[in-house]
C-alpha cells in the first residue's frame, strides 16, 4: 500500500478482498444499479447534438439538452478523434505501466486543493468524508501562464505534446459551444463566455481502479461542476451517471463523442434557464475505468452575476465559490442553492 503524507492511492488496495471502511458509502447514497455499465434504452438517455446540423436546429436541440438535462453529447465537433484516442491511450498508460514510485514523483500536494499532479483525494479539508474509488492526474493547462509541461508525465515522449493539443482543442470546443448556448437563450454569442472571462482550464484524468465491492463504493461522489462547461471522454467500460428528476441514469460511452457538462456558473449566468448537471461515476468489479474532464472556468478573482433579469441568483467572486466547494464538500447542489435570492 502506498503513501504520500495521508495519501493512499486506490491503485495500491487493488488484489486486497474487501473495500477498506472510509471508502464505504453510508446507505442512501450507494448505487441501485445491479447490471452491468451500460443503459441499454431502458431508461432515457442525455441527448446527441450533431455539430455539423444548420444553425437553427442544434439551437433548438441544445436549448432543450441544456433545460431538460444540463447535459448532452455532441458529434461532429471538430476535435480530431484520433487525438481524443491519443489523450485516453496515454493517460491509460500513465496509470497502467509507470511504476508506483515513478507516478508518486508527480504527486500532487495533499494539503492543497486542486493542486496539480497525481493524487487521490478531492477534498483536503475533513477526515470523516467517504473516500472516492478513483485516482487522478490534474493538469493545470490555461491560461498559459498556469501551463508547465514539466509537471507532467514524461514516460512518453508525446504526452505533454499531446495533452497541450488536446488543451488547445477542448478550449477551442468550449468557446463555440458557450456561444451556441448563448444563442440558444436569444443573448449575445459572447455573453456566458464573456461572463465567464479567460478561461482556467484544468485537465482532470480519473482513474477507477475494479473494486471488489462496487456496491458500497462511489468511484466519485455526487458533485455538480463549480465552474462554466466541462468536456469529458470516458473509455468503454461505463460508469458515469447523471441524476434527471431524482433518477441516476447512465451514460452510455460513444468513442467519438465528447459529453458536454454544464457547470454552476453556467447556471448563473442563465439565471436558473439552463442548470447544472448533478452526476457521479460508479464503480465495477471487472474492469478499471478512465475518463479525461477538461474544466473551463472563470479565474478567481471574476464576479459572476446573471446575465437576465430579474436576477435570482446573487452575484459571487469565484474564488468564494470555490473555497466554499471546498470547504463544505460537493454534495449535490447544496452550494450554488446557497446563491439562490428569496
Ligand atoms: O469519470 C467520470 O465520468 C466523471 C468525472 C467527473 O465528474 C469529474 O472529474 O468531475
Amino acid at each position: 500500500m502506498e503513501a504520500v503524507g495521508t495519501q493512499i492511492r486506490v491503485q495500491s488496495l487493488v488484489g486486497e478482498g474487501a473495500v477498506p471502511p472510509q471508502y464505504v458509502q453510508p446507505l442512501e447514497t450507494r448505487t441501485q444499479r445491479v447490471v452491468g455499465c451500460r443503459n441499454d434504452n431502458e431508461e432515457p438517455s442525455p441527448p446527441v447534438i450533431d455539430l455539423s446540423d444548420d444553425g437553427n436546429s442544434v439551437h433548438k436541440q441544445l436549448g432543450r439538452a441544456c433545460s431538460e438535462w444540463g447535459a448532452f453529447h455532441v458529434i461532429n465537433h471538430g476535435v480530431p478523434v484520433e487525438l481524443l484516442g491519443e489523450m485516453r491511450r496515454l493517460s491509460r498508460s500513465f496509470f497502467e505501466d509507470c511504476a508506483m514510485d515513478q507516478k508518486l514523483s508527480y504527486a500532487c500536494d495533499p494539503t492543497s486543493p486542486a493542486s496539480e499532479g497525481y493524487g487521490s483525494r478531492m477534498l483536503v479539508a475533513s477526515n470523516d468524508t467517504v473516500l472516492d474509488w478513483r485516482d487522478y492526474f490534474d493538469h493545470h493547462t490555461l491560461p498559459l501562464s498556469r501551463r508547465d509541461p514539466s509537471k507532467w508525465p514524461h514516460f512518453s515522449p508525446d504526452y505533454r505534446k499531446v495533452v497541450a493539443d488536446y488543451s488547445d482543442q477542448m478550449n477551442a470546443l468550449a468557446e463555440k459551444l458557450l456561444c451556441l448556448i448563448s444563442e440558444s437563450l436569444g443573448l449575445p454569442s459572447s455573453c456566458i463566455k464573456d461572463a465567464i472571462g479567460e478561461f482556467h482550464q484544468n485537465i482532470t484524468v480519473s482513474y477507477y481502479p475494479p473494486c471488489p465491492q462496487p456496491e458500497l463504493t462511489l468511484g466519485l461522489q455526487s458533485h455538480s461542476d463549480m465552474g462554466g462547461v466541462t468536456l469529458l471522454i470516458q473509455d468503454d467500460v461505463g460508469g458515469l451517471e447523471v441524476l434527471r428528476d431524482g433518477k441516476w441514469v447512465l451514460v452510455n460511452p460513444l468513442s467519438d463523442a465528447i459529453f458536454v457538462i454544464l457547470a454552476d456558473q453556467t447556471e448563473v449566468i442563465t439565471n436558473g434557464q439552463y442548470k447544472s448537471s448533478v452526476h457521479r461515476a460508479i464503480t465495477n468489479a471487472k474492469k478499471a475505468r478512465l475518463s479525461v474532464a477538461t474544466f473551463h472556468d472563470p479565474g478567481k478573482t471574476k464576479m459572476v452575476s446573471p446575465a437576465l433579469k430579474p436576477p435570482k441568483y446573487r452575484h459571487v467572486m469565484y474564488g468564494d465559490y470555490v473555497s466554499s466547494w471546498y470547504t463544505k464538500g460537493p454534495e449535490g447542489k447544496r452550494n450554488i442553492d446557497a446563491l439562490l435570492l428569496q
